[in-house]
């Protein structure tokens, strides 16, 4: 049996616009827990791709100037910016599927197949709202005003047969695994969220066709060549369909235990609700965690391609650059909650953490390391400063319990309040002064401001990859700060204090974060 790995997620985005600050978001809050869970020693597995059926894309492909049947053509015209803008993100994915890919429809083909054989597939004629957007049935007891209870938008009326998955066979089970299982659904808010819902409501069972005579655009039903596959249906099998639940048994049993799927509070339902009850039903255990995040809002209304409200994260990465971006993203908002992404409030954290707090730290140890030593980290005889000692040694533990929870912003807090402990450290010990009469203490000084940055580095690796190699090789450290292993156990803490032997040759650089002049 292959060795048992963390497989981390992102949805597959719809390709019909670009990707914009919301999906960054989910990007860098997957690709920031595969990195650091690797410098954790895990072996880790980072799947992201695209959604690319159903009447949306056919939709868009229209609108785009191309004609019925090219939606394919469209599609691929699409994803090219999906991956570039990943590539500018420094988002590191171990493979990205797309639901047109030929595996997934194969997946998809063959669960059907073994859902219809199971006799958990029948067909009825449907009568009731249907939201076009969100490609959603609401039944007249949820929606008894003809609004989408989601996005709030106007339904339409449905008069149509089609197939239906027995989806509200599977309720009890369902309760009972969210009950029973420790994280199952992150954070507790949106755990609580779909039990009440599963518990005050009878689950309808899920229409998982759409006629061809409406929608030709998808993965035709194995069992009948009239319909097609319902775009969430099909997409979401793409989880397992892209680690080899067809075609490489082994390869699965090694990935699907420790899977984790991180989504937007958009899409809970879908991920906690129909998806656990569809892996439920071809014999296969639910995933082990469903990761929810908030969204960011841009004058109080979600950002969404819909509502063309849009951020294009390309022009922030171009005046601020990458790990700026990713750091506001990941700090800015506790993990869970919706955030308001303005250039003002990015621009003020910028200033505030990186180039006051962060950079200063930085620039004026190095600038001093250099003054006082040559350049050089100092050996140190006197005995060390025991609260700077013992924040460097916790940081680690204190920082991974919650980056493990995906609570970033937390995390990075910890890491800061040692940035700030560290500044003060100088301003109290007044290096410039001992320099004229201690120098004893002096180095003491500077081997305990290199260690706190030493720390910082490798904990901000994961965040902000480039700056904190940048930060690495300032110190004058050579080997990979991405293979600096941080995960020691707890006996082992003191291992952190000397990260940055004394001897090392530091090489100061250019200043990281320049501070942000508003005009
Ligand atoms: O729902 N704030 O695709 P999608 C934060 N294809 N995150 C946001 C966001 C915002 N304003 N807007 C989008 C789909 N996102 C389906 C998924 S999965 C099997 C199928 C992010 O293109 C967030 O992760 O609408 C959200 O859940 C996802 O993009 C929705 O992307």
């Amino acid at each position: 049996m292959e060795k048992r790995k963390t497989y981390i997620t992102t949805p597959l985005y719809y390709v019909n616009a670009k990707p914009h600050i919301g999906h960054s978001y989910t990007q860098i809050i997957c690709d920031t827990a595969a990195r650091f869970r690797k410098q954790c020693g895990e072996e880790v597995f980072f799947m992201t791709g695209t959604d690319e059926h159903g009447e949306k894309i056919e939709k868009a492909t229209l609108e785009a100037g191309f004609e019925k049947g090219q939606e394919k053509k469209f599609v691929d015209t699409i994803v090219p910016h999906f991956k570039e803008l990943w590539k500018k993100l420094d988002i590191k994915y171990d493979h990205f599927i797309r639901t047109t890919d030929m595996v997934h429809e194969e997946t998809v083909k063959r669960v059907l197949s073994i859902l219809y054989e199971k006799g958990k597939i029948y067909k009825k004629l449907y009568k009731g709202w249907f939201c076009t957007p969100c490609e959603m049935f609401w039944s007249h007891i949820h929606a008894p005003d003809g609004i989408c209870p989601d996005c709030k938008r106007k339904l339409d009326k449905l008069n149509e047969e089609n197939y239906f998955f027995k989806t509200s066979e599977y309720q009890n089970a369902l309760i009972k695994h969210i009950k029973e299982t420790n994280a199952f659904i992150l954070p507790d808010m949106r755990k609580n969220e779909v039990l009440s819902f599963l518990e005050n409501n009878e689950l309808q069972d899920l229409c998982i066709s759409r006629p061809k005579t409406r929608l030709s655009w998808g993965i035709e039903l194995p069992f009948d060549k009239n319909f097609v596959t319902y775009v969430w249906f099909d997409a979401l099998l793409n989880y397992i369909s892209g680690i080899g639940y067809l075609d490489d048994r082994k390869r699965f049993d090694s990935l699907w235990p420790d899977a984790i799927h991180v989504i937007g509070k958009d899409i809970l339902r879908h991920h906690a609700i129909y998806w656990p009850i569809m892996l439920l039903a071809i014999d296969e255990k639910p995933p082990k965690c469903i990761c929810t995040h908030g969204w960011w809002m841009t004058e109080g209304e979600k950002m969404s391609k819909s509502k063309g409200n849009i951020i294009d994260p390309l022009k922030i990465i171009a005046k601020y650059g990458v790990d700026a971006f990713r750091y506001y993203l990941l700090a800015a908002v506790p993990f869970g909650y919706d955030g308001t992404f303005s250039e003002k409030l990015f621009i003020e954290r910028y200033n505030n953490d990186l180039a006051n707090d962060l950079g200063n730290l930085l620039n004026r140890t190095l600038t001093m390391v250099e003054k006082y030593f040559d350049g050089i980290v100092p050996e140190v005889k006197l005995s060390c400063d025991e609260g700077m000692k013992s924040a460097i040694e916790n940081l680690p533990g204190k920082f991974g319990a919650t980056f493990m929870q995906f609570d970033s912003s937390f995390a990075l807090k910890e890491i800061w309040k040692l940035v700030k402990q560290a500044n003060k450290h100088i301003e109290d010990k007044a290096p410039w002064k001992l320099a004229k009469k201690n120098k004893e203490e002096l180095s003491a000084v500077m081997y305990e401001l290199i260690q706190a940055i030493g720390i910082i580095a490798v904990l901000l690796y994961s965040s902000m990859p480039d700056s904190a190699r940048k930060m690495w090789k300032q110190l004058g450290m050579k080997p990979d700060i991405a293979s600096k292993n941080i995960c020691t156990p707890e006996t082992e803490k003191e291992k952190f204090w000397g990260i940055i032997p004394s001897g090392t040759k530091t090489a100061k650089g250019k200043p990281l974060f320049p501070r942000i002049v508003l005009e």
